[in-house]
């Protein structure tokens, strides 16, 4: 049973968390981030390396990824973004000693080991030019090939890298085979081999040929391998569907803005998403995206998952860095938006959404999203977010309409999209609807019994916290974007919480329950820990900025991936 307290008893919200602090403040927290690395990865190197994962509760190890040591792969980059040159050095060695090979019947999750393997490498590769990562990332590339072994050349979800057997169903998942054209464009470039690119590419051409008409031009999650065609028509942004989207318009700015069909796709997707799968929840409205689950028209599920709260960096690095407001002087119309009408509604959607201002909306959506991510965190007394929530709605319920004296059933009253209408028609006075600081709201198994909880809008669904890094990263861009010092205020409240909560005596551990601290532990520390939320807070708090977001492309783990600057021998060798 949990009682309430409000804002002002929240353990990591506090009445002046949109004031900045004092620099010196910002480098101690720099430097704590950087202790808290070592902490993680001196306790994985004691007691787990060259496995993949520590318990950081028992100091066993786990090998979820292969076991070839995927803590290390994940971390080379910021080891070396952090100054750690003795546990870099240390690192190459298990590196070196890794042969990618797995015993029978033993497969390799493709899209993990792309992400967390490859992108390691790549990046590190990047950053430090030692010529080992980069034979060691085409020597797993190489072994990886034949889960292409599909008549439209998608990904299968495994392979044997030693036999080359492969596994997985015909009926892939977005996530999975959408997320690779990162690391393949980038290793194409680096080792000028054109079979990289064109996997790459022909994934490209696929998603860029797909029937979407039923999805208004946004990817659904399940597709048939063999025909490279939608499955089904459930869409989301969360789990099994996240880093397709964020690839497409990264893949844009990683090849310095010549691949304009990825674009295309993005203003697709997040005109769908902003359009339909945004909602604002009925007390404090906090603005979410959700899921709408299968079918036609297939019902909201008002699910909010931690794993979605990358969207609003994506969004702000895309107010960052494309001329929102002129498409034209990129040569996009709303033709090339639904071509022939083949995306359903996507070009009436993209209309309305520019008569607010593409470049606003955009932003708006980052920032009340991201203040609903962060009052997750805010909200708990762990100070750190549940995995899932469900928020509530009045679907369904009766409400009395005052003015037409009777009773109104509630429907769909809280799209986004009809509350701004509305804030439009009123003169668009004051913040949108869903924008700007909300308080937190704490139940607590300290409060006063007998009252009334105050609404929260949510019921936690899934109350673990797994280390997960979203949030941070949003906070990151958006700090990076806005340069409002709230945003890493708030990121530094929430180390402390991890501080506070995870760690152990040999390094962080996953939540099992936000509700109540100190919080019981999970023996669980996974690699996208080190790789990603350290990394993240880091950048966050250091004063300069070693990896600006015009520069480098982070891939969905966080691993930066430079800019490219093409040769005209290499436009010619891809046909760009
Ligand atoms: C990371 O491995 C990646 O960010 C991936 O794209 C999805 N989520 C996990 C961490 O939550």
């Amino acid at each position: 049973m949990y009682f309430w307290r409000v804002t002002k008893n929240s353990p990591i919200a506090t009445e002046g968390d949109t004031v900045d602090l004092p620099s010196h403040v910002w480098e101690q927290s720099a430097a704590q981030v950087r202790q808290a690395y070592l902490h993680a990865y001196h306790g994985y190197e004691r007691f787990a390396a060259p496995h993949d994962e520590l318990r950081p509760l028992t100091n066993a190890y786990s090998d979820k990824f292969n076991g070839w040591g995927v803590s290390t792969f994940d971390s080379l980059d910021t080891m070396l973004i952090m100054d750690l040159h003795d546990e870099f050095e240390r690192a190459l060695l298990i590196v070196e000693r890794t042969d990618f090979s797995l015993p029978e019947k033993h497969f390799a999750p493709y899209f993990e080991t792309v992400i967390r393997y490859l992108g390691g490498l790549l990046s590190a590769y990047a950053i430090s030019k030692n010529k080992v990562l980069l034979d060691r990332a085409e020597d797993l590339a190489t072994k990886l090939d034949p889960v292409f072994k599909t008549t439209s050349g998608l990904a299968l979800y495994g392979v044997n890298p030693t036999s080359g057997e492969v596994v997985g169903p015909e009926i892939g998942i977005l996530a999975e085979m959408a997320s690779l054209q990162l690391e393949y464009t980038y290793l194409a470039k680096l080792t000028g081999n054109k079979k990289y690119f064109s996997r790459a590419n022909n994934l490209l051409q696929i998603l860029g040929a797909a029937n979407l008409r039923n999805t208004s031009g946004m990817f659904p999650i399940a597709w048939n391998l063999s025909t490279g065609q939608p499955h089904d028509t459930h869409l989301s942004v969360g789990a099994q569907a996240d880093s397709a989207h964020e690839y497409l318009l990264k893949q844009y700015l990683l090849t310095a803005k010549t691949d304009k069909a990825s674009l295309v796709m993005y203003l697709r997707a997040t005109t769908h998403i902003i359009s339909n799968l945004l909602y604002l929840s009925p007390t404090r409205h906090l603005l979410y995206v959700t899921d709408k689950a299968n079918g036609n028209p297939g019902h909201i599920t008002h699910l909010f998952e931690h794993l979605s709260c990358f969207l609003p960096g994506l969004l702000a690095l895309g107010v960052q860095t494309l001329p929102l407001d002129d498409l034209d002087s990129l040569g996009i119309t709303l033709d090339d938006i639904n071509v022939d009408g083949l995306f359903g509604d996507a070009g009436r959607n993209h209309q309305v959404l520019t008569g607010f201002g593409l470049r606003n909306m955009h932003l708006w959506a980052a920032e009340g999203i991201a203040q609903t991510c962060w009052l997750t965190y805010a909200d708990q007394p762990t100070g750190l977010a549940p995995d899932e929530v469900v928020m509530k709605t009045l679907e369904g319920k009766k409400t009395w309409d005052a003015k037409g004296s009777q009773w109104r059933t509630s429907s769909n009253s809280f799209l986004w999209m009809d509350a701004m209408k509305a804030w439009k028609r009123n003169g668009g006075r004051g913040p949108p609807p869903g924008v700007g600081d909300k308080k937190s709201v704490v139940y607590t198994n300290k409060g006063p019994q007998g009252k009334r909880e105050p609404e929260r809008d949510y019921s936690v669904k899934k109350a673990e916290y797994l280390l997960r890094p979203e949030t941070v990263e949003s906070l990151y861009i958006l700090w990076r974007v806005t340069g409002d010092p709230k945003w890493r205020v708030r990121g530094r409240n929430i180390f402390q919480a991890i501080e506070k909560e995870a760690k152990t005596p040999t390094g962080y551990a996953s939540l099992k329950s936000v509700k109540a601290s100190p919080a019981t532990l999970d023996d669980d520390m996974p690699s996208y820990f080190l790789a990603e939320t350290l990394k993240y807070l880091y950048l966050m708090f250091i004063d300069e900025d070693p990896i600006p977001l015009d520069k480098w492309v982070f891939n969905t783990e966080a691993h930066p991936f430079p800019v490219f600057e093409w040769t005209p021998s290499e436009r010619e060798l891809f046909g760009i």
